[in-house]
């Protein structure tokens, strides 16, 4: 079946708020859709670099930018939507077979990622062409 940027999706993470500030907690499964097996997260990128420009085979991953913000495009062969990400209580879905890439990030900004598996190499389509002709034999 073919992935599609529609299925992609922003997530409300609950905020527990007291008058110290607030603190927001992710459990995998109901918290996620999906098993925590990886975190991971991007900071101190520079000024105009752009991350990402790959997809991946099988990996689902929550995205929450917890300081400052940027920009991620989602793109599934067809279509490409755009979304930021400046807020620490709001997450953003990624399945298998989107191609992904960062821009625009703010100097403060800390861009965690939950992942339902371990890092492996094998699971990165890096090449927008063979991303492109994979997505087509999904349809
Ligand atoms: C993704 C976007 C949102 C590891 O050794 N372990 C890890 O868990 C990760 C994520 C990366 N690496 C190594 C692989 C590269 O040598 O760290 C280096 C930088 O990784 P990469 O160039 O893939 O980073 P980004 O920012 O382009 O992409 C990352 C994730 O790799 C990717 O899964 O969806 O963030």
């Amino acid at each position: 079946m073919h992935a599609s940027v529609d299925d992609q999706k922003l997530v409300s993470l609950p905020v527990l708020g007291d008058d110290r500030g607030s603190l927001c907690s992710i459990e995998g499964e109901h918290g996620t859709s999906f098993p925590i097996a990886r975190v991971y997260y991007i900071f101190g990128t520079k000024a105009g670099v752009a991350r990402g420009f790959h997809a991946h085979k099988a990996l689902r991953q929550l995205a929450v930018c917890v300081s400052g913000s940027c920009t991620m495009i989602l793109d599934d062969g067809k279509s490409r939507r755009s979304f930021v990400l400046d807020r620490p209580d709001v997450g953003l879905i990624i399945g298998p077979m989107i191609w992904r890439e960062m821009h625009d990030f703010s100097e403060d900004a800390v861009l965690m990622v939950l992942a339902d598996q371990h890092y492996d190499e094998a699971d990165y389509i890096r090449d927008y062409d063979a991303f492109l002709a994979m997505a087509v034999a999904n349809d």
